[in-house]
C-alpha cells in the first residue's frame, strides 16, 4: 500500500473540520455537500474488506428514505449482506480520522482485521438517482483506484439489485446473473411461472398501481416490466419525471403519514403501492368505498407471505421450521396473529435489517419484515435442494406445490428486501390464492397507531436495551413512558434514535386512534423536556 499516495489523493477529498459522523442503521447519512471524504474512504475501506475476505464487496450510494438533498453510502459483504460489524466500527473511524492519521488508521485496521495487502480487490459500484450521486461515486472510485483494485461501475441501480450483484459474483453466479439483465430474468420467469398457475379468475388481480418515490424504482420497473408483463400490468406514478424524490411520496412517507402518496389516482378499492427512493421498501394500501384509506404494511406483508408458504409446506408434507421476525414497530394485532392464530414463533431485533436479516438465517426458513415494509424471506440451503429434490420425486399435486415454493424461492431477493422481488411475490400469491386486497387486510386489524419525530440536541443521550423497547438513559425518560402507557387501553410506547436521520423516533400504539396519537404526544413531549429537545415543542 502506496501511503504517500494515499494521503495526497485523500487530501483531494479532504474532511470538513470537526464533522463526526457514525455508520448507522444503514452506512452513513447526511447532507451530501458533507460526505466527499466519506466517500473517498470507503473506497479505500472497502479494498481492504475485499482483500481480507478475497471476495467481491459492494459500495452503494444512496440514501433510501432521505430528503434529496442527504446522501449516503454503505458497503455490501460478500453474500449480499450488511458489513460484519467490526467492518462498521473501522468505517467510523475512517470517516472520522483527520488527514494527517489517515496512514495510521488504515493500517490499524489492516493489521486488526489480518488483511494481506498483496491481494488482490475487486469492488462493484452503485447509485442512485439523486443528483449528487455521480459525483460522489466517481469519489468512492478514486478511493478504489488510489490502492489499485478493480472494480466495476453499475451506475443507477436499486440498492437490492446492487446486493445481489455482489452475491451472485461471489457464488461465481449460482446465485444468478450478476447483469441487470440476469436480475430481470430470473425473477421474471419464476414470477411468470407461479403466475401461470393461478385460475383464469386471477386476472383481475393483475393491475397494480406503483408509486415509485420519484426515485430509482421507476427507472428499474420500466426497464423491467416488460419481461413479466405477462402476469402483471403496473402503472408507475412519481416516476421521477417531475416530482421530488421521497417528497410527499414513496413508502416511507405513506407509513408515517399513513396516507395515500401525492401524485396518485387512487380509485375506491384498487390495489397500489408505493416503493421507497432506493426500492427496497414497499407498502400498499387502498381506499374503501367510503374513501377510508387502508395501509398494508411490512407486517402484514409478512403475515401473507409466511400462511402462503405454511400451506405450500402442508401440501407437500414437510414440516420445516419457519420463524418470522420483526421489530419493535410490528403492531401488536399482527404479532398475536403471528402467534396465536399462525402459531408461528415470532421474535424481535433492533431496527435495521441487518440485525433481522441476521436472526433469520437461523431457520430452515426465516422471514423478515420491519412495519416500515423492508423485508425478505431467506431459506437455508438444505432447504433448496430438498425443496428441489420433491420437484422430481412427488405425485402430481405435491410436485405442483413443490414447484410453486421453488420459484418463490428464485423470486425473492435473499440477499436483501428487494420492492421490486417483494412486489412481484405478492402479486403471485394474492394471483394464486384469489385474494383481493381487502381480504388480504381484513387477515387482522391494526391497532391504531402514530409515529413521530423529535428534534434534540444529541440523540445519543438516548440508549436502549430490550430489542429498543425500553430507554435507557437518560435517567427518568423510561419512568416517563411507562406512566403514559398505563393512562391508555391496549397501549403501548417506545422511543429511539434513529439511524439514518437526526431524529429521535417516537412510536405508540393503542386502542384508538386519538389515544395512539395522544400518547405518542405525550412521549414526544417527556422526550423534549428529558433529551434536551431543541426548536419548537411538540405539537398536536
Ligand atoms: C434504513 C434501514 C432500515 C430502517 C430504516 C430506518 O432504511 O435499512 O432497516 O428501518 O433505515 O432506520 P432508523 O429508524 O434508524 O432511521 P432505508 O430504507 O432508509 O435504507
Amino acid at each position: 500500500m502506496d501511503l504517500g499516495v494515499i494521503t495526497k489523493h485523500s487530501a483531494l477529498h479532504a474532511k470538513p473540520n470537526g464533522l463526526i459522523l457514525q455508520y448507522g442503521t444503514a452506512g452513513f447519512r447526511t447532507k451530501a455537500e458533507h460526505l466527499d471524504h466519506v466517500m473517498f474512504r470507503m473506497g479505500l475501506l472497502a479494498v481492504l474488506r475485499s482483500k481480507q475476505t478475497k471476495s467481491t464487496i459492494g459500495v452503494m450510494v444512496t440514501a433510501s428514505h432521505n430528503p434529496e438533498e442527504d446522501n449516503g453510502v454503505k458497503l455490501v459483504d460478500p453474500l449480499g449482506e450488511m458489513l460484519a460489524p467490526s467492518w462498521e466500527e473501522h468505517a467510523t473511524d475512517l470517516a472520522n480520522a483527520e488527514e494527517q492519521d489517515m496512514q495510521r488508521v488504515l493500517i490499524d485496521i489492516s493489521e486488526k482485521e489480518a488483511v494481506n495487502l498483496q491481494q488482490d480487490a475487486f469492488i462493484v459500484i452503485g447509485r442512485d438517482t439523486r443528483p449528487s450521486s455521480e459525483k460522489l461515486s466517481q469519489s468512492v472510485i478514486d478511493g478504489v483506484t488510489v490502492l489499485g483494485a478493480q472494480f466495476h461501475d453499475y451506475g443507477l441501480l436499486t440498492t437490492p439489485q446492487l446486493h445481489y450483484m455482489v452475491y451472485c459474483r461471489n457464488t461465481s453466479g449460482q446465485y444468478g446473473k450478476a447483469t441487470i439483465e440476469g436480475y430481470y430474468q430470473k425473477l421474471s420467469k419464476a414470477f411468470v411461472e407461479l403466475t401461470k398457475q393461478a385460475s383464469s379468475s386471477g386476472d383481475k388481480y393483475r393491475s397494480l398501481k406503483v408509486d415509485c418515490a420519484n426515485g430509482i424504482g421507476a427507472l428499474k420497473l420500466k426497464e423491467m416490466e416488460h419481461y413479466f408483463s405477462q402476469g402483471l400490468s403496473i402503472q408507475l406514478f412519481n416516476d421521477g419525471t417531475k416530482g421530488k424524490l421521497n417528497h410527499f411520496c414513496g413508502a416511507d412517507f405513506v407509513k408515517s403519514h399513513q396516507k395515500p402518496p401525492q401524485g396518485m389516482e387512487m380509485k375506491s378499492n384498487e390495489r397500489c403501492c408505493s416503493f421507497d427512493g432506493d426500492a427496497d421498501r414497499i407498502v400498499y394500501y387502498y381506499h374503501d368505498a367510503d374513501g377510508h384509506f387502508h395501509l398494508i404494511d411490512g407486517d402484514k406483508i409478512a403475515t401473507l407471505i409466511s400462511s402462503f408458504l405454511k400451506e405450500l409446506l402442508l401440501e407437500i408434507g414437510e414440516s420445516l421450521n419457519i420463524g418470522v421476525v420483526q421489530t419493535a414497530y410490528a403492531n401488536g394485532s399482527s404479532t398475536r396473529y403471528l402467534e396465536e392464530i399462525m402459531k408461528v414463533p415470532v421474535y424481535c431485533t433492533k431496527t435495521g435489517v441487518k440485525h433481522l436479516h441476521h436472526k433469520a438465517q437461523e431457520f430452515d426458513i426465516g422471514v423478515y419484515f420491519e412495519a416500515n415494509g423492508h423485508g425478505t424471506v431467506l431459506f437455508s440451503k438444505a432447504v433448496e435442494m430438498k425443496i428441489k429434490q420433491l420437484t422430481k420425486e412427488l405425485e402430481e399435486k405435491k410436485r405442483k406445490a413443490a414447484k410453486m415454493l421453488e420459484n418463490i424461492i428464485d423470486l425473492f431477493n435473499q440477499a436483501a428486501g428487494d420492492a421490486i422481488s417483494d412486489m412481484l411475490v405478492i402479486e403471485a400469491i394474492l394471483a394464486l390464492k384469489g385474494l383481493t386486497v381487502q381480504q388480504w387486510d381484513a387477515l387482522y386489524m391494526d391497532l391504531p397507531n402514530r409515529q413521530l419525530k423529535v428534534k434534540v440536541a444529541d440523540r445519543r443521550v438516548i440508549s436502549t436495551t430490550d430489542a429498543e423497547r425500553q430507554a435507557v438513559t437518560p435517567p427518568g425518560l423510561q419512568e416517563a413512558i411507562n406512566d403514559l402507557v398505563k393512562k391508555y387501553k391496549l397501549s403501548r410506547a417506545f422511543v429511539r434514535p434513529s439511524g439514518t436521520e437526526d431524529v429521535v423516533r417516537v412510536y405508540a400504539e393503542a386502542d384508538t386512534q386519538e389515544s395512539a396519537d395522544s400518547l405518542a404526544l405525550e412521549v414526544s413531549l417527556a422526550v423534549f423536556q428529558l433529551a434536551g429537545g431543541i426548536g419548537e415543542r411538540p405539537q398536536p
